[in-house]
């Protein structure tokens, strides 16, 4: 009798575990534990791409302006963005090696890349040619509006990177009285909850997303939803701390670039196993103005005696 009981109870063991083996298991919403490294460096850019792990913050402002209205709960899953704005030399290494040479708003971005200004983040691209290009070379695509405000704020609903209350220390914009971009990475007191720089003034970033309404927003606007109105975030050098604001939303033209906009990239998991690009000759960076000097020619041969 025993024996027939402990099968019995073996039995219905079995058939329990094989229940909750096919039962639907709820997606983690956070990803408690994750394989994913928390920074990974893209060797085709060299950019350094930080982890934000999966789930939920609050979007948008209660009392900013009506395009910041409502206050919304988004749900997220696991990415990575860029600690850095995008600069200059990792753009001129892009036309470099992709041979992309009339891109950069027709060249106009030299104009703000010259000597000591390397480290200083890229402007006057577009949204449409400039960076999408940028990014299919780097493997990496723009972030998302809603991924942008997480990584600049995190879940608590700061007002900016730091906490609630401006300080002009903490950022390059107007009220700091530099009139001009700095190397990213100059504020590091500005960093956002994810170790993100710069998500508060030196350039405006370019997002993925198109100018829209948040949802349960009644506004109306022919603008909305438009291929060429992409949202831009974070303000820059020349604004006032209300658009230096994590929740602040800003639009521009998808083809036009201006001193004020750059970006920063983004990527979703999984990483991608691509090696770096091979390096190009230094000779060639298309930050040079003028063309490049001839080669030397050979002594000419002594005339004969
Ligand atoms: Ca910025």
């Amino acid at each position: 009798m025993r024996a027939v009981a402990v099968r019995r109870w073996l039995a219905l063991a079995a058939l329990l575990a094989v229940a909750y083996g096919c039962a639907p298991r709820p997606v983690p919403k956070t990803s408690a534990v994750s394989a994913l490294p928390a920074v990974w460096i893209n060797p085709r850019d060299g950019s350094e791409m930080v982890l934000i792990p999966a789930g939920r913050f609050r979007m948008g402002s209660a009392t900013g302006s009506p395009y910041e209205r409502p206050s919304h709960e988004v749900t997220l899953g696991d990415y990575y963005i860029g600690r850095h704005e995008v600069t200059n030399d990792q753009f001129a290494r892009f036309l470099l090696e992709s041979k992309a040479g009339r891109l950069g708003e027709y060249g106009l971005w030299r104009e703000r890349a010259g000597p000591g200004r390397g480290r200083h983040p890229v402007v006057r691209v577009n949204w449409r040619d400039d960076v999408s290009a940028y990014c299919k070379w780097a493997g990496v695509r723009l972030p998302s509006e809603a991924e942008w405000e997480k990584a600049a704020r995190g879940n608590d609903g700061r007002r900016f990177p730091w906490g609630d209350h401006f300080q002009a220390s903490r950022c390059n914009g107007a009220p700091g009285g530099r009139e001009d971009t700095a190397p990213v990475g100059s504020y590091p007191a500005g960093a956002s909850p994810y170790g993100l720089l710069d998500m508060s003034g030196n350039v405006w970033e370019w997002c993925e997303t198109s100018w829209d309404a948040y949802p349960d927003n009644d506004l109306d606007n022919p603008e909305f939803g438009l291929e060429e109105f992409r949202i831009v975030r974070g303000g820059s050098w020349t604004d006032t701390p209300t658009n230096l604001r994590t929740s602040a939303r800003h639009w521009k033209l998808s083809f036009n670039g201006n001193t004020t906009t750059g970006f920063r990239v983004a990527l979703s998991p999984p990483l991608p196993a691509h090696p770096a690009h091979p390096a190009h000759p230094a000779p060639a960076d298309p930050r040079e103005a003028s063309p490049p000097a001839p080669a030397a020619s050979a002594e000419p041969p002594a005339p004969p005696r």
